[in-house]
């Protein structure tokens, strides 16, 4: 039996140890954790503490574990009290993950300034964003400053990050011209910081050129509501070296307070808040589903029946949809 009051108060006093134990509820497969987790959650919604959260994305050997270990570290330097989340689709990853490069971000894992989660293994990618936000929502209460959500890009992961985030930046390699049709125009339109990596050494004036691409790039799209006249921006950094690291530091920082002043930061708050609980309620649904066994019986009859074309889909989903209100 969990004592949701005292986990509550320890998670509100930034007890490390009480907030992962509170992530392994959340990250449970067992009803009644989760069940525990749901009512700490709302316990602990009261604190209204709020960080800044800062999506992160990027192709796998683009450097997002160096860069997140940096510049992390410039804000535990600062004060600040950091946590790096990762939203991974389990299938694709193996190697990579976070718990991996424990060694490669090995100054911050020791920083206690620093929590650092690797993604929850799970199958479906919805199922992993489900549980983020989740642990996002903790960190909160927990007093973090900052919370970091790393990404690789796969699929929808950059979507779903950034849908949990109130800034998203996207880190890119130095390359030729041609690359650039590599980023998919809807990664583009959701970045607000584009950050080409590796601005050093040889491939300094590579990176330069790669920026100098991007930034045309952006200036011929849509512009976007909640974007000051010069965002989304185009920086270079190297993350081995640690260069260019405050800048992004400076420009998220006047990022969000532009947004905050617009009202921005508040509105999309709300709608990611929104559609956060739509979610919750669609997939609660499926979850019913799948518990009922009469439920899933009529769902593998009714697959059948429209792979098959005897029923139209709109119908069969429709009777299935009816044992849920018996
Ligand atoms: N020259 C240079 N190399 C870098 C820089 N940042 C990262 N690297 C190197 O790039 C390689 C990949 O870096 P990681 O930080 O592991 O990249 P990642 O995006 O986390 O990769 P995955 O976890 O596999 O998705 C490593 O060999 C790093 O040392 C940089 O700023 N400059
Ligand atoms: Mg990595």
């Amino acid at each position: 039996m969990t004592d949701i009051a005292t986990l509550s108060k320890a998670i509100l006093d930034g007890d490390r140890r009480a907030l992962a134990r509170a992530i392994t509820l959340i990250e449970s497969g067992r009803a009644d954790h989760r069940a525990t987790a749901g009512t700490l959650l709302e316990a602990l919604a009261s604190s209204g503490r709020q960080a800044l959260r800062i999506g992160l994305s990027g192709t796998p050997g683009v450097g997002k574990s160096t860069f997140i270990e940096a510049f992390g570290y410039m804000l535990t330097a600062q004060g600040k009290r950091v946590a790096v989340l990762a939203v991974d689709p389990s299938s694709a990853r193996s190697g990579g993950s976070i718990l991996g490069d424990k060694t490669r971000m090995e100054r911050l894992s020791r920083d206690p300034r620093a929590f650092i989660r690797p993604s929850p293994s799970q199958t479906h990618l919805g199922g992993v964003a489900r549980r983020t936000r989740d642990v996002v929502a903790l960190c909160e209460a927990a007093g973090f400053d900052v919370v970091l959500i790393e990404t690789v890009g796969v699929g929808q992961s950059e979507t779903i990050v950034s849908g949990m985030s109130d800034v998203f930046a996207l880190l890119i390699a130095p390359a030729g011209g041609d690359e650039l049709q590599g980023v998919k125009r809807g990664i583009m339109e959701i970045a607000d910081l584009i950050v080409v990596n590796k601005a050093d050494g040889e491939l300094k004036d590579t990176a330069t050129r790669t920026a100098a691409d991007y930034a045309g790039a952006l200036r011929l799209m849509r512009k976007r509501e909640g974007d000051p006249d010069d965002f989304p921006k185009v920086l270079t950094v190297s993350a081995l070296r640690e260069t260019g690291l405050d800048t992004v530091w400076t420009e998220i920082e006047a990022l969000t307070a532009f947004r905050k002043e617009t009202g921005f930061w508040e509105r999309r708050r709300a709608q990611q808040a929104a559609s956060w609980f739509e979610d919750e309620v669609r997939q609660g649904l499926l979850a019913q589903l799948a518990a009922d066994p009469k439920a899933e019986a009529a769902m593998a009859t009714m697959r059948e029946a429209v792979s098959t074309g005897a029923r139209t889909p709109g119908a069969a989903a429709s009777e299935v949809l009816a044992l849920l209100r018996r």
